[in-house]
């Protein structure tokens, strides 16, 4: 191959590399811009293991490349050079710095990584009970009698403390700019905490590889300040509205008829256990649909018509047998939920 050609298949090479990276930029970019405490102490230590990669990295280059000059085959030599075989001094070396920068490494680990799953101190701390689904995520606040599914609400400034577990398979519960990631394991409660130091909304990912949508289950941290996250727990405590027209009444039977056995409703007369699918209190008022869509009336109907093209997998069955009336009805119905 000519120079040119090598030179040519190098820098495609690279091309294709580089091209590939920039598929990295969400969500892995954000952890490089934490919003909160515990956010800032994974950066710490995600810095510390490049810092210490680079050394490593920079030292064995420069090592190779000064003996691959220094003890070339010299034009006209064709002398063997010395075998040298076994030095105790050498393999001392390299087999206690290694040792060395392991524990550098592996100290500021544990201790983060223990005190990341500390319960907070704070009596203030709010408490949260995360339960993972194939693909939904559901969030109970157990001291604000509050449950809600996809859109995390919480205040800023202050430490969250989270107990997870999961209803079916392992998941990953994972805020990249606030914290994580924590397994939630069916059977067993893991607890870590984090805070948001501003607020603004967070995306947050499942992090384990959990079935077909695994890649779909979203959800959405919404960080407020204090006043206004007291309002929201003020509106989600209350009793949901009745319905005022007659289309939402229309529609509030089609739900009974349909979607109770899965799906509650807080502060209704419906009747359900509601333990298998999102709490839908206040639905109208979430961004986004099933972790997923804008929340809009069109979006509504595609999710109630065919979830499973949504996501794949997913335990909502389709109502796309719902007639146009019957449909109309229910997302008027679901709309006045606030
Ligand atoms: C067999 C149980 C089941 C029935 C019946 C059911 N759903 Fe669902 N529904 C689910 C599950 C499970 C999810 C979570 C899907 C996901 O995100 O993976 C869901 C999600 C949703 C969501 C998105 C919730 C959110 O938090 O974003 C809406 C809205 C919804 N369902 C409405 C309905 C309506 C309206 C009916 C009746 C016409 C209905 N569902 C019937 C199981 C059910
Ligand atoms: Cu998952």
């Amino acid at each position: 191959m000519s120079r040119g050609k090598r030179l040519a298949l190098l820098l495609s090479t690279f091309a294709i590399f580089a091209l590939m990276l920039t598929g990295c930029q969400e969500p892995a970019k954000s952890v490089f811009d934490p919003k909160g405490t515990a956010g800032e102490m994974n950066l710490d230590l995600i810095m510390t293991a490049i810092y210490i990669m680079t050394f490593v990295c920079a030292v064995v280059m420069i090592i190779f490349v000064y003996v691959l000059i220094r003890y070339r085959q010299k034009p006209g030599d064709n002398s063997i050079p010395k075998q040298v075989e076994g030095s105790m001094k050498l393999e001392m070396l390299w087999i206690i710095i290694p040792i060395i920068l392991l524990a550098i490494l592996a100290v500021p680990t544990l201790s983060t990584t223990f005190s990341l799953a500390e319960t907070p101190n704070e009596k203030d701390a709010l408490k949260v009970k995360v339960t993972a689904h194939q693909y939904w995520w559901e969030f109970e606040y157990p001291e604000l009698g509050i449950k809600t599914a996809q859109e995390l609400h919480i205040p800023v400034g202050k430490k969250v403390h989270f107990e997870l577990t999961s209803d079916d398979v392992v998941h990953s519960f994972w805020v990249p700019e606030l914290g994580g990631k924590q397994d939630l394991t069916p059977g067993q409660t893991n607890t870590m905490w984090l805070d948001a130091k501003e607020p603004g909304v967070y995306a947050g990912r499942c992090a384990e590889l959990c079935g077909a949508s695994h890649a779909l289950m979203n959800f959405e941290v919404v960080a407020q300040e204090q006043e206004k996250f007291d309002q929201w727990v003020a509106k989600r405590q209350k009793p949901s509205s009745e319905p005022q027209t007659a289309e939402q009444e229309a529609g509030k039977k089609v739900f009974s008829q349909n979607c109770m056995s899965c799906h509650a409703i807080d502060g209704t007369k419906l009747k359900t256990k509601g333990d298998k699918a999102p709490n839908l209190t206040g639905i109208s008022e979430r961004n986004k649909i099933a972790g997923l869509l804008e929340n809009n009336d069109k979006n509504m109907e595609k999710w109630l018509k065919h979830p499973d093209q949504i996501k794949p997998g997913t335990y909502m069955p389709s109502f796309d047998f719902l007639n146009k009336k019957d449909m109309n009805n229910l997302k008027a119905y679901l709309e006045s939920l606030e």
